[in-house]
């Protein structure tokens, strides 16, 4: 994208921004990849050397559940280390302006949105930092530090999973519909570093072009265009490190950010 494009791209989405009363933002890997954490599809199909299927997956997890805590214990060592990026903040900004009118649905399971200062964040595919006992059922945060490779609940014995939403697995009731509800509801849907293959998630698109009596606007940023930018009002292409605090500082001059 040139400058002049992005110049105009950046105006034409502080607008849409401006005159919104209700922001529902949706993130993918890509958001924290300027923060070290690598993303999927970058991996084609491997995953830290490992099969998606092998370690992201409930018969993963049957084969060999030691396997996926050496992996996940992998990540969570990779996120300990990792800080939130100027994209990240750009977006806790933007939610201390909309306030209780601006939600962060996030694909990502880094923490991320959270340590930058968001709290209206929806972790639809759950968090790393969260175990869930096989037992009794209790979801615990327990930070980041390793969790060995077999891991059991400080309230019964009971070994713990992951609290991740893998493939094939069903996304928890009230978040997903918490989302629902934001993406049906907004005036403006700000897709970032997604390449919107993975659904329920990527249904949040079509679902706010669908709004009646007008559909919301749809700004994607992203590296490259991807299955969302059909839906997309307008393209703001660049690493959403620099996009977002720049389309920040357009609603700063325009004083929407007050
Ligand atoms: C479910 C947790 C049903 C794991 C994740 C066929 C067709 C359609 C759907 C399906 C199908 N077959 C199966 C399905 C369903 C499946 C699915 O969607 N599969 C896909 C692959 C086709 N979905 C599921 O299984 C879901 N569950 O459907 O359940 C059900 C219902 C009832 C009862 C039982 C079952 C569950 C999906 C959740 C899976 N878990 N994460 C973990 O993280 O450990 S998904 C995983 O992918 C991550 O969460 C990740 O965030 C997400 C999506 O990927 P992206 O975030 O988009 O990342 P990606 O690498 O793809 O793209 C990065 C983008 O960033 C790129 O566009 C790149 O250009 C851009 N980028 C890079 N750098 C930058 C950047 N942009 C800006 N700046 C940069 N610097
Ligand atoms: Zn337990």
């Amino acid at each position: 994208m040139s400058a002049t494009e992005l110049d105009s791209a950046l105006s034409q989405a502080a607008h849409y921004l401006q005159a919104a009363q209700r922001v529902c933002v949706l993130t993918g890997a890509g958001v924290s990849a300027e923060s070290g954490v690598p993303t999927f599809r970058a991996s084609d199909g491997l995953w830290e050397g490992h099969r998606i299927d092998d370690v992201a997956s409930p018969e993963g997890w049957y084969r060999n559940p030691a396997l996926v805590w050496q992996f996940y214990n992998a990540r969570r060592a990779n996120v300990a280390q990792v800080k939130p990026n100027p994209g990240h903040y750009a977006l806790a900004e933007m939610e201390r302006r909309w306030g209780q009118n601006f939600t962060l649905v996030t694909q990502n399971v880094d923490g991320l949105h959270l340590a930058a200062g968001n709290r209206n964040v929806l972790e639809i595919h759950g968090s790393l930092r969260q175990t869930r006992c096989l037992s009794c059922a209790a979801v615990d945060d327990r930070g980041l530090k390793p969790l060995g490779d077999a891991p059991r609940c400080p309230r019964c014995q009971g070994r713990l999973r992951p609290h991740i939403v893998w493939f094939g697995e069903a996304l928890d009731d009230a978040i997903w519909w918490a989302a629902l509800e934001a993406a049906s509801a907004c005036d403006v849907l700000l897709v970032v570093g997604t390449s919107a293959v993975v659904y329920p998630a990527a249904s949040l698109i079509p679902v706010a072009k669908r709004r009646r009596p007008t559909p919301a606007q749809v700004i994607e940023v992203n590296l490259t265009t991807t299955d969302a930018s059909d839906w997309a009002d307008v393209g703001l292409y660049g690493p959403s490190g620099i996009i977002l605090p720049q389309l920040v500082q357009r609603l700063e001059y325009s004083g929407a950010l007050s």
